[in-house]
């Protein structure tokens, strides 16, 4: 599947441009962090001018401060399905299932995102959408209630719905695609009234503070917006210097010469004013609730199945050895340790893609003489004659230890409990509607296509017809 619709991908771009402007109306920490990651990019740029050359010809310096991904959490079936075809209208797919009921954190997760690389350029918004899941909620008043609340609420404006339906009839012509792109950011923006009285807040926040969150507000706001950061440790240590206050640790690898996967990191979601319905809406009365926070992400090689194991074992390896302290005291001598662990895992190209630990992208050049096409060439025959290039795939999708560490360092002393690990990935994808798309069958699909492509415009058949390649 590579569906790239250059309308959903121009509906896509402006509905996140909408959401960034929304954002930055509402919360001014984050507007603070972007002007801080704005710089510190700059200053990257000005000390690498081949990176800047690279990133002017790939286009990516024009969309260096577009945002990455946001992130929402609805309580309901409901919800949940209604949210994949109003994305789907934007061409954003449901890709990846999260588990993080591991980390103690009651949700699963999907992220809904525009599938292949052109998709991708065009707009590389995703939205990382989580679903409460009330069973594992150990108090039974609570999750009552929660329930009852839930059932009452409609998070989309009955214009959006109608839209919805709409397009789904006979698509959109220009204005209502510029109305829907105001529908629907309405449902994720803030709404400092809560839906209920401080007593049932306080009641379900008890029972987990993601209740709360959840249930309590009128819709699933934004929580966070992610910005690309180009030295994602200089921009961790310019939040800290600047007041910030980021959370202990940059979530996923250690920092590499090859980059893998993704490094993430935020600014912890500060306590704002909110109102609460008191007595059946004859009162108002004042509270807090902390939400809403930022986030910088710096992404790597996209990893085969072999090359996620060896990175889940070591980042094991790590936690057990080390194991990062609830208020990271310790998040030092835990870097440490990962750096550590971390050098068993190779660092340069040529071996990543020996070791068939990370996908690749390949192109061709026909200009090199590598001989007549023969069966006696190999794919490496080819790479060294250079012929064929090799360029690791970036990864598009997330991490569920690193968003549980994310959530976890925004819900206090409370988060730290415990569960079992409890995936249900066919429930989730019951209420979804739809199966979540599985990453790195995308990945492979891309790697596959692009060797098959290269080799057929240097005049071989098929892989088939070449040399396989040793397997280490
Ligand atoms: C989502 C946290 C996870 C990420 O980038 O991994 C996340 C949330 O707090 O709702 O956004
Ligand atoms: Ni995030």
């Amino acid at each position: 599947m590579n569906g790239s619709s250059p309308c959903a991908d121009a509906i896509r771009a402006k509905f996140a441009s909408a959401i960034s402007n929304m954002y930055q109306a509402e919360a001014p920490q984050y507007c603070a962090m972007k002007a801080l990651v704005a710089e510190t990019n700059r200053q990257c740029l000005a000390d690498d001018p081949q990176l800047e050359r690279r990133l002017l010809e790939s286009g990516e310096l024009a969309r260096l401060d577009v945002e990455r991904h946001g992130a929402i959490r609805v309580g309901t079936a409901e919800e949940l399905s209604s949210l994949r075809r109003l994305f789907a209208i934007m061409g954003m797919a449901p890709v990846g299932y999260y588990d993080l009921s591991v980390a103690g954190i009651p949700v699963h997760s999907t992220a809904f995102r525009p599938i292949g690389e052109c998709a991708m350029r065009a707009s590389p918004f995703r939205i990382f959408t989580s679903l409460l899941r009330p069973d594992l909620i150990a108090d039974a008043q609570a999750r009552e209630i929660a329930t009852k609340i839930l059932a009452q609420r409609d998070i989309f404006t009955p214009r959006c719905r109608a839209l919805i339906d709409l397009f789904e009839r006979r698509g959109f012509d220009d204005e209502e695609t510029r109305e829907f792109v105001i529908e629907a950011a309405k449902a994720f923006r803030w709404n400092g009234r809560a839906t209920v009285s401080s007593a049932v807040y306080q009641q379900l926040y008890a029972a987990h503070p993601l209740l709360a969150d959840i249930v309590c507000f009128k819709g699933p706001h934004i929580n966070h917006l992610t910005l690309h950061a180009l030295d994602i440790d200089a921009s961790h240590a310019a939040m800290e210097a600047r007041g910030l206050n980021p959370k202990a640790i940059i979530e996923g690898p250690p920092r590499r010469r090859r980059p893998i996967l993704l490094r993430q990191t935020s600014f912890k979601a500060r306590a704002e004013p909110v109102e609460f319905i008191e007595e059946d809406g004859r009162r108002l009365s004042g509270g807090a609730h902390a939400a809403r926070f930022g986030e910088i992400e710096q992404r790597g090689a996209a990893l085969t199945a072999k090359g996620r194991a060896l990175y889940d074992r070591l980042l094991a390896e790590a936690q057990a050895a080390a194991p990062l302290a609830a208020d990271g005291a310790n998040a030092s001598a835990f870097g440490e340790e990962l750096t550590r662990r971390f050098a068993a895992f190779p660092d340069d190209d040529v071996t990543l893609r020996r070791d068939k630990l990370a996908f690749f992208r390949y192109s061709s050049d026909a200009s090199v003489r590598a001989g007549e096409p023969s069966s006696s060439s190999s794919v490496d025959d080819l790479l060294r004659a250079g012929a064929l290039q090799a360029e690791p795939i970036l990864y598009e999708d997330f991490l569920p230890v690193s968003a549980a560490g994310i959530f976890r360092s925004n819900l206090g002393d409370q988060g730290a409990e415990e569960f079992i690990e409890r995936a249900d990935r066919r429930a989730f994808e019951a209420v979804l509607g739809a199966p979540v798309l599985d990453e790195l069958a995308l990945y492979q699909e891309a790697e596959t296509r692009s060797l098959t492509a290269s080799l057929e415009a240097l005049g071989f058949e098929s892989i088939a017809s070449l040399q396989p390649e040793a397997t280490p």
